[in-house]
């Protein structure tokens, strides 16, 4: 219930010199209650939350002292969209590229910012900044293309928000009692980490929107009553103008729009944010999908909530973000050196939990970060092994151009991010609107090299690519940073649950470009983390990678993959009765189609779902 004031901010002069912005980063447990229900731990840096929103002018080398005051779990800091070109030690990936920082450790994060536009930052240690740790990294650039036509720039955070805490939530999630991986569903929704946000605006004014889903799971439609804009910014990539009325923001995404206000102001302008209801698998009634928030031309003019034109968020037509341009006119990348073929599954393993996997891998970390291990493995440092198998390695050459297809065997989107990059998206079915959820109808499709429609000649490139349900992507970039980077879903109960693999791009030349800093080191010490080694932390012979971390076996041959889920939920309902599957709203085995009320048609698949599953009523809560 707080009103957020503007954001103003004045561009540098042209030409000015690089400064260095340093902050004090203390991360501690604080209070709040960002959705007026009830105070709750949130993780604070110095005190206070909502955290500080960092912003820097391009070129500006910004150092950030982070201190570990948590007490009971390690942190870091991933610099969302950042290439951290040459400084990969930098990026905050927990068990990539550092160690956690235990509690009571600090850690100094220092990079040169030189690229475009809007990022945010937040934890990348075990699924931490859903508990409030993450914020706008704002990146200001006197000479970008459109920074004459505004006057003032207001950041928007979205979020979902829980009331419960990542710690008590994530074992509930991973757990024999969910046997599907059903996600936690959001208590509320957030704008600037707070709800009813007004932004006072003056009429026919333009401003710079720079929107950033910082949420943990769940896309939303975002539309302001009466106007529409013009999208010049994806992902840190100026695009050619662009206007749009509604948008769909995936989590970690980002837009930056060019919005002229209305000219009259007998009345204020509802922003509107609907959640992508598709993504849960049981809406709550008392669930509020849609927030109203305000553009305030006029205080004594009433503040209404809105009243939606469309049934349900598939209703919503957005904007597609495939057909947008970058503003450089980076030309479609040349046929690839290399080809990674990956497909996303939801599976069972013997543990009775639910993972996800990519291919047959579901991400565990090593022993030793990935980064240390090519440190330390000498020519090994190029092998593929070293990195171990469940990190799901793939060494990428120098300068080759990567082409990633990324299938989705699964019947949910997934916001697939690329830590050191970003990339052209060159192609991708279905796309958004009345036909985004078409592929759920029967099998999935996977990307068919010899039919597909024509490459775009000028693709977007951004770093958080929506994969549809169960359709696919295909994604370009050129291997053009050493280092070793995390590509993996952004949903971070898909993190938790293993939706990740490691690009270990160049690693011949990581030594001669990468140093890390003793403080680096230090935290490994103090939490008892090896800092040498291959993956299993074995430096007598770096291709003996017993004891390594490993991901829990298939369950036998016997069953199909999607029959293993129903093994799982039979033996489930035998043993823990239906009741405390019911609790959890786990009422189908995978997503369903969204014409179908509860179970999938029979002719959608061979058995993969048990009667028992049909059976079950949906409950809400
Ligand atoms: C970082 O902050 C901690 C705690 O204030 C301090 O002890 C440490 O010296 C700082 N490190 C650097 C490099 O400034
Ligand atoms: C809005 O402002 C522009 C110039 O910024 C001006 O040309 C136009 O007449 C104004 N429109 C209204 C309705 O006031
Ligand atoms: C907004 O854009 C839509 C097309 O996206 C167009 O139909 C509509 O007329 C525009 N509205 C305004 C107020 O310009
Ligand atoms: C970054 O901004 C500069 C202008 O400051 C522009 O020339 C360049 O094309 C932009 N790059 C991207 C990727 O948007
Ligand atoms: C502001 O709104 C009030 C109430 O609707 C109206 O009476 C007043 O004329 C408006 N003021 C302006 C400057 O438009
Ligand atoms: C908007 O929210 C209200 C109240 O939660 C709900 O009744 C309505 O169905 C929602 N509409 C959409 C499109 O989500
Ligand atoms: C990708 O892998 C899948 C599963 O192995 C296979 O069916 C498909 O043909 C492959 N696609 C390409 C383009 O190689
Ligand atoms: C994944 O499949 C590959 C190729 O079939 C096989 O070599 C590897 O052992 C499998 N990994 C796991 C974890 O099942
Ligand atoms: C080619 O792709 C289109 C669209 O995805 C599909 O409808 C068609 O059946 C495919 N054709 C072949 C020969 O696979
Ligand atoms: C990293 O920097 C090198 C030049 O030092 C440049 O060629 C390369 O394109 C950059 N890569 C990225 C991802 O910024
Ligand atoms: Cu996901």
């Amino acid at each position: 219930m707080r009103s957020s004031s503007l954001v103003a901010l004045v561009g540098m002069a042209l030409g000015a010199a690089a400064k260095t912005v340093n902050y004090d980063f203390d991360v501690s447990w604080v209070k709040a209650n960002p959705d007026g229900s009830t105070d709750r731990d949130i993780i604070g840096i110095n005190g206070a939350w909502p955290l500080p929103i960092i912003e820097v002018d391009k070129g500006d080398r910004l150092i950030v002292n982070v201190t570990n005051s948590l007490g009971d779990k390690s942190t870091s800091i991933h610099w969302h969209g950042m290439f951290q070109n040459g400084t990969n030690e930098m990026d905050g990936a927990s068990m990539f590229t550092q160690c956690p920082i235990p509690p009571g450790s600090s850690f100094t994060y220092d990079f040169v910012v030189d690229q475009n536009g809007t990022y945010w930052y937040h934890c990348h240690t075990d699924y931490c900044y859903p508990d409030g740790y993450r914020q706008a990294l704002i990146v200001h650039d006197a000479s970008a293309p459109f920074a004459d036509q505004y006057e003032e720039e207001i950041v928007i955070t979205l979020a979902d928000w829980y009331h419960d805490l990542q710690k008590d939530l994530s074992p509930k999630f991973m757990s024999l009692y969910n046997p599907t991986g059903a996600e936690p569903i959001p208590d509320s929704f957030l704008m600037n980490d707070g709800q009813n946000n007004q932004f006072n605006v003056k009429p026919n004014t333009t401003y710079l929107l720079r929107i950033i889903n910082t949420a943990d799971f769940i896309a939303q439609y975002f539309y302001i009553e009466g106007h529409n804009f013009t999208i010049v910014e994806v992902d840190g990539v100026y695009t050619e103008p662009q206007e749009a009325d509604t948008l769909y923001i995936h989590i970690a995404q980002r837009y930056s729009v060019l919005l002229t206000t209305a000219a009259s102001t007998d009345v204020n302008y509802k922003i509107v944010t609907v959640a992508d209801q598709d993504l849960m698998d049981t809406v709550p009634s008392n669930l509020q999908l849609n927030n109203t928030n305000w553009l305030v031309l006029n205080s004594s003019a009433p503040l209404d909530q809105a009243v939606m034109t469309v049934e349900t968020s598939d209703d919503l037509l957005p904007f597609d973000d495939f057909a947008l341009v970058p503003s450089d006119g980076m030309a479609l990348l040349p046929e690839p050196d290399i080809q990674i073929n990956v497909t996303v599954y939801m599976v069972n393993l013997m543990t009775g939990f639910n993972y996800a996997e990519l291919n047959n891998i579901t991400y565990t970390a090593p022993k030793v970060p990935s980064l240390y291990t090519s440190l330390s493995s000498d020519e090994l440092r190029t092998e593929e092994l070293v990195y171990g198998e469940f990190t799901h390695p793939v060494v990428l050459g120098h300068n080759q151009v990567v082409e990633i297809i990324l299938n989705n065997g699964d019947g949910g989107s997934h916001p697939f991010h690329l830590h050191g990059h970003n990339f052209q998206v060159i192609n991708r079915e279905p796309a958004y609107g009345p036909t985004f959820n078409s592929y759920l109808d029967g099998d999935p499709i996977g990307y068919d090299p010899s039919n597909h429609t024509d490459f775009p000649a000028i693709p977007i490139r951004r770093d958080v690519v929506v994969l549809p349900p169960q359709g696919f992507v295909v994604l370009r970039f050129v291997a053009d940073n050493p280092g070793i980077w995390a590509f993996h879903c952004h949903i971070d109960w898909h993190m938790a649950s293993g939706l990740a693999m490691t690009f270990v791009e160049a690693p011949e030349l990581i030594p001669s470009r990468i140093t890390i800093p003793d403080d680096h080191y230090a935290a490994c010490a103090a939490g008892a983390v090896p800092t040498v080694g291959n993956a299993a932390a074995n430096t007598e012979d770096y291709t003996d990678l017993s004891g390594q971390n490993a991901q829990p076996k298939d369950i036998p041959d016997g069953f199909t993959r999607r029959g293993e889920v129903a093994m799982a939920f039979s033996i489930l309902s035998a043993l823990l009765g239906i009741a405390s599957l019911v609790y959890y709203g786990l009422v189908d085995l995978q997503r369903r189609p969204k014409e179908a009320p509860v179970a999938r048609d029979s002719s959608s698949g061979e058995g993969e779902v048990s009667e028992t599953a049909v059976a079950v009523p949906a409950k809400a809560e």
